[in-house]
């Protein structure tokens, strides 16, 4: 398959070093100059951006983590005045308020070059047709595999998300030989192809580039054969820069996905501890900015898991390569490629006094899409209210107190994070309890058989 910047991809590894180092230091004098937020750090460290020699010295940087993005919410940590700002991306947060990225003019061609790479990686071609199912909008999905593919001169529909039956039409009538959404909506386009009776050689797509959330080779066997396509992984985040961060090569497809190291320097690290993990070592991937000007950020504390090997693999690019994300840190739950969080849940619940905090999200995958039922105990006093012994569906449909209680809280869940919950309401007491230890609030039940 052709490289798209073959000079970059398979740079002679002392070289991409040299150019490494070279960057490094040039973002971190940078960022010491005009970001408070790393001046600080710095500063508190004792260290001077002459102190980072190279990559070598990398390891004496402080991580930047997603709450220090949140504690500068909006733009606290650009590095560059408003009208140097060419667009802003923004993530789901779990306070509400979600997490910012801003991007310059040139930032955005390097998100597009680093798309492009990914695309032709995945076995895109100028003059293909891109059938865009990612969401458009703040999150980078949408616009940035838009912007990739335009620069990889393929011709792009930007369909966005959802319209499942529509999205079919389109691909039918419109013969696109590749498409990019998350694994899991890629399943449900591949049922509803089936249910049409339409067979996988009949459909056009050759290649799939698939991402945003954790996904297994259990589903890609599933969409390659469901639509009959060779499917990649496309691994990113908007702290970096969005989706393209990564990605596997279409005739390698082991699992192991190059990282653009040229422009993100990775790092894995030991999850309590922080200390750099030798090469094969799963831990948390940590990435540096090398070339960002509106948000660079140093040693980015991702939270996924995975880990990095640096043998060179078939396609003959040098650049590291990561694994597929083993799961995260942290408890963040990725429902539908959105990202959720019990904490922010449990935010919403606050404001509702007819409920008390004590709840059970549980997560299933129903056929191929992922539902949340959240099992929440309704508050002592307006069960007393209420007057109701015990709870059932029976006795909440009857009484228009507790149905109107449950499709409340449905709703605000739904305004404030974004995802659809089944809601079930369980009498005082009935909910898990921790026994001591930590409570696990959340059943994962998604990815047992
Ligand atoms: P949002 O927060 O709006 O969902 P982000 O793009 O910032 O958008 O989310 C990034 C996170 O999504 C990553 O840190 C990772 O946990 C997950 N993710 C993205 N791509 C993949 C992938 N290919 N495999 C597994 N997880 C992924
Ligand atoms: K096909």
């Amino acid at each position: 398959m052709p490289i798209f910047q073959p000079e970059l991809e398979t740079l002679p590894r002392p070289k991409l070093k040299a150019l490494q180092d070279e960057r490094l230091r040039e973002q971190v004098a940078y960022v010491y100059e005009r970001v408070p937020f790393y001046k600080q750090a710095l500063d508190e460290r004792g260290l001077k951006p002459g102190d980072i020699r190279g990559l070598e010295d990398i390891h004496k940087l402080p991580f930047t983590r997603k709450k220090d993005l949140r504690d500068t919410y909006p733009f606290g940590l650009f590095a560059v005045p408003r009208h140097e700002l060419a667009r802003i991306h923004a993530s789901s947060g779990t306070t509400g308020k979600p997490t910012v990225v801003g991007y310059t003019k040139g930032d955005l061609e390097i998100f597009a070059e680093v798309v492009a790479r990914s695309l032709a990686a995945a076995g895109a071609q100028p003059g293909m047709m891109l059938h865009n199912a990612y969401g458009y909008g703040l999150f980078t999905g949408g616009l940035g595999l838009h912007g990739g593919a335009e620069k990889l001169g393929m011709i792009v529909v930007p369909v966005s998300g959802g319209m499942t039956e529509r999205q079919v039409m389109l691909i039918q009538d419109f013969k696109p030989e590749v498409i990019c959404c998350t694994p899991s909506y890629a399943q449900t386009l591949a049922e509803e192809f089936k249910k049409r009776g339409v067979s996988p050689e009949e459909i056009s797509l050759k290649y799939a580039v698939l991402g945003a959330e954790p996904w297994t080779e259990a589903i890609r066997k599933s969409v390659d054969e469901g639509l009959g396509v060779k499917s990649t992984n496309i691994y990113g985040l908007s702290e970096i820069i969005g989706p393209g961060v990564s990605n596997e090569d279409v005739s390698e497809r082991d699992g192991l996905s190059y990282i653009w190291e040229d422009h993100f320097y990775p790092e894995v690290v030991h999850p309590e501890t922080g200390e750099p993990l030798p090469e094969g070592e799963v831990g948390v991937l940590v990435l540096t900015t090398l070339t960002k000007k509106a948000m660079p950020v140093l040693r980015y504390w991702t939270g996924d898991l995975t880990y990095i090997t640096r043998e060179p693999g078939a396609s003959g690019r040098t650049h590291a390569r990561m694994a597929q994300i083993k799961g995260r840190t942290d408890d963040m739950l990725i429902v539908r490629g959105v990202n959720v969080y019990p904490t922010q849940i449990e935010a919403v619940l606050t404001q509702i006094p007819e409920v008390a905090p004590h709840y059970q999200i549980v997560l299933r995958r129903e056929r191929t899409m992922d539902e949340v039922e959240l099992k929440l105990e309704v508050a002592e006093p307006f069960f007393r209210e209420v007057g109701a012994q015990m709870l059932s569906d029976e006795i909440i449909e009857a009484d228009h107190r507790l149905s109107a209680l449950r499709d409340k809280v449905a709703h605000k869940i739904k305004d404030n994070i974004g995802v659809s919950v089944k809601v079930t309401l369980l009498s005082p007491g009935s909910a898990p309890r921790s026994e001591g230890g930590k409570l696990k609030r959340v059943a994962d039940l998604r990815n047992l058989g």
